[in-house]
Formats: structure tokens, C-alpha cells, sequence
């Protein structure tokens, strides 16, 4: 199938940003939006992104959401001392001043501030970083807790229903829309076998005994930027899935993404193995920020949402596999099925030392 032409100089066009662009380049690892950055004459840069229309429906409702978001960020900053257009994404508005522009495919884009002197690092490659990460992802739950929730859209509605990714993967396995199924045997049984493990959270959302909280979704390395020069978080970003959500939810991402000695795609698994120090450096990082604002049932359950969130993804990985790589950006035929198998090595190594998780979360209770 051939590739439409992405049109971003239509939709750089509908911004006024202050000078001649110099350049658009693509920017950035996220596996969903398209990214650029947008460098003017006058030295100043944009993050230009089109909103990815497969996976998010209703992109008015996130530009609402995160309007919302970073603009009640941006107050708290302000009345604390510190800098908005640093501490939280600032979106631009068009030359007819919305938020976003529809371009001629109905596509969305939208523009942000690029944050100087930040780097969003793929991969956690020390445990200060992780730490940092898990401070920044702390404090925007913590800055978050009294945030009118009932006000945000649910742009992915169960997008951590993990009992629900169950289901797609079952779904994706019935449907074998590219005739993958046969290279997958084993993975589908390692899922099959944890279908009773997937509704810990859920059951207990449900059980009304873990409050919902406003969350990010989406905590991993790449989302959160660190200060080329000190190496402290600066900002959280991609708010794409900013909603209504469990404090697990949160930590256990950035958990899967971050607690490990190998990139997401490493498709050599020996080289794959959970990492107990980086865990506990991001449960401090995380801990120290948010820590007083949960109840002492969501610190006990972060240790099975780092499981479940890691499980989740690989299911999700694996169900995109079986569909034919609809979802999540690849760069070769089997890059989803190295995700999926990557993530399943972590979940059966957070199995072995689910003691010891517990037991460094609980200095916290
Ligand atoms: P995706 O949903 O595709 O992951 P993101 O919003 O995370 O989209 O953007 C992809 C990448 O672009 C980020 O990981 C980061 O490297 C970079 N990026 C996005 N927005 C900004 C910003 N405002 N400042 C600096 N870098 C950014
Ligand atoms: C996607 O958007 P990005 O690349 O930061 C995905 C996450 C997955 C992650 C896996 C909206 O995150 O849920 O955990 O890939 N985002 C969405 O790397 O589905
Ligand atoms: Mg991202």
C-alpha cells in the first residue's frame, strides 16, 4: 500500500510563528503521532505533530483535555515561582486562533512549544534518569489530584482495562487478519496463561476500594523531558491520554518501559532482564512526589500494575501483530512481535521478584 504524502507545509502554513521556517524535520520516537520540529530564522522552535486519527477518534476531545490540563499546570507554576512555558506544554494557537488545524485529508495537527535545552530519552540508560522520571510523573499525579476529573474526556475509553486487551488479543487471534498466526503459538499461551491475573485492578476499581485519579497513561521514558545541563525532570508530555485513571496505572508503565536493561524492541532477550535497582530508583523518584497523596491500597498495588501494565502491552503489541500492524508505528514486518516478546521476558522476570517489589514499595505505607 502506498504511503499518502503527510502534508506539513500545508499545516506549518496555518501557524504564524513569529519568522521564516528554516527547516521541518521529522522529530522524536513516539509510536502514534507524527512529529516535527520547526526551526525559524529567528532561532526559535516548534513541535509541530499530526494527531494520529486511527487511534484517538476524537482529537477535539484531547485538545480539550489537554487545554484543560496544561493551563491549570500552568497556574499552580505560576503561583508557585516557577516557569509555565518550561513546566508544562503550552500549546500555539493557528493564525485563526484554534488549538489545532484540519488539514485536506480532515487530519488534525497541532503545535507546541519545544522545550530548550530537554532531552526525551528513548530509554533509561542510568538509574538517576528513571528517578527523575518517576519525580516528574509524581508530581504531575500529585498536581493533578484536584483536577475537576469528571471534566475530562476518556479519549480511549478502557484503554487499561487490561481484562478488555485480553479480549482484543482473543479477538485478533480469532480474526488472523494476516495470516500470522502460526509463527505465535507460544506467545498466545503465555497470555492465555495470565487471563486470570488481568482484572487485579479493574476488580478492585470496581470493588470501589482504589480511587480514580486524573493519570497520564502513558509514563515512559520518552514522555517526560530532562534538563540537558542538570539532568532534573522539566515537563511531562504527550497528554494525548490524560483521564480518569489508577495511580498503578501510572507508575506500572513507566515501570515496564523503564525498569529494564534493554530498549523495547531488543529482540536479543538475553539481553532483556527486569532490573530491581531501576525499579526502585523510579519508586522513590515517584514515591517521594506523589507517596502522601495515595491511599495505603494504591501503594500495595503498584507492584502488580507494573505486571499488569507490561503484560498489557505486550498483548497489545501481539494483537497489533495478528492485525496486520494497524496501530503502532514498525519499522520492519516483525517489530511488534519483538515488542510482544520483550515484554512478556519482563513480566515473567517481575513474576520472580514480585516479593521484593512489594517490599521496597512498602517502606512507603
Ligand atoms: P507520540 O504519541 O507519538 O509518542 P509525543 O507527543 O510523545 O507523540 O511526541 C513524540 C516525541 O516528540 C517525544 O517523545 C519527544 O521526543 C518529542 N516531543 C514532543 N513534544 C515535545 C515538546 N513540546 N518539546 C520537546 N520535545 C517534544
Ligand atoms: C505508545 O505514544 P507513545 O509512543 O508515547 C502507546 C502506549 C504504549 C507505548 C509503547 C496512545 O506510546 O500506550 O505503552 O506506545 N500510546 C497509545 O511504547 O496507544
Ligand atoms: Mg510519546
Amino acid at each position: 500500500m502506498e504511503k499518502r504524502e503527510i502534508p506539513v507545509k500545508e499545516a506549518a502554513a496555518a501557524y504564524d510563528f513569529g519568522g521564516e521556517i528554516v527547516s521541518i524535520e521529522p522529530y522524536g520516537g513516539g509510536h502514534i503521532n507524527d512529529t516535527f520540529l520547526v526551526v525559524t530564522d529567528r532561532g526559535e522552535e516548534w513541535v509541530l505533530q499530526r494527531i494520529n486519527g486511527y487511534v484517538f477518534p476524537n482529537p477535539e476531545q484531547i485538545m480539550e483535555n489537554i487545554i484543560g490540563v496544561t493551563n491549570f499546570i500552568a497556574k499552580k507554576l505560576i503561583r508557585a515561582g516557577e516557569d509555565p512555558d518550561r513546566g508544562t506544554l503550552t500549546v500555539k494557537e493557528t493564525k485563526t486562533g484554534r488549538f489545532h488545524y484540519v488539514d485536506r485529508d480532515g487530519n488534525f495537527w497541532r503545535v507546541t512549544k519545544n522545550i530548550p535545552n530537554t532531552t526525551a530519552y528513548e530509554f533509561a540508560d542510568s538509574v538517576e534518569r528513571l528517578y527523575e522520571s518517576g519525580a516528574a510523573f509524581g508530581r504531575f499525579q500529585k498536581m493533578l489530584a484536584d483536577y475537576p476529573a469528571d471534566t475530562l474526556y476518556e479519549t480511549i475509553p478502557h484503554f487499561h482495562d487490561t481484562p478488555a486487551r485480553f479480549e482484543q488479543l482473543m479477538t485478533a487471534v480469532r480474526e488472523d487478519r494476516a495470516g500470522r498466526l502460526g509463527e505465535v503459538g507460544a506467545e498466545i499461551a503465555f497470555a492465555k496463561a495470565r487471563e486470570a491475573d488481568c482484572g487485579a485492578l479493574t476488580e478492585l476499581l470496581q470493588k470501589g476500594e482504589l480511587p480514580l485519579k486524573v493519570t497520564h497513561n502513558d509514563t515512559k521514558m520518552s514522555n517526560v523531558l530532562l534538563d540537558n545541563e542538570t539532568g532534573k525532570a522539566v515537563c511531562v508530555i504527550d497528554l494525548d491520554t490524560v483521564m480518569p485513571g489508577l495511580a498503578a496505572f501510572d507508575f506500572g508503565d513507566s515501570i515496564r518501559a523503564g525498569a529494564t536493561t534493554a530498549a523495547e524492541d531488543e529482540a536479543d532477550l538475553e539481553k532483556v532482564h527486569f532490573s530491581l535497582p531501576f525499579y526502585k530508583a523510579y519508586a522513590e523518584g515517584f514515591l517521594g512526589e506523589a507517596g502522601a497523596s495515595l491511599t495505603e491500597r494504591e501503594i500495595k498495588t503498584l507492584p502488580i500494575g507494573a505486571k499488569l501494565m507490561t503484560l498489557e502491552v505486550g498483548m497489545r503489541f501481539l494483537a497489533d501483530y495478528l492485525n496486520g500492524d494497524v496501530y503502532f508505528k514498525t519499522d520492519y514486518p516483525e517489530h511488534n512481535l519483538v515488542r510482544a516478546r520483550n515484554q512478556f521476558k519482563l513480566v515473567s522476570e517481575m513474576e520472580q521478584h514480585i516479593d521484593e517489589m512489594n517490599e521496597i514499595v512498602s517502606a512507603y505505607l
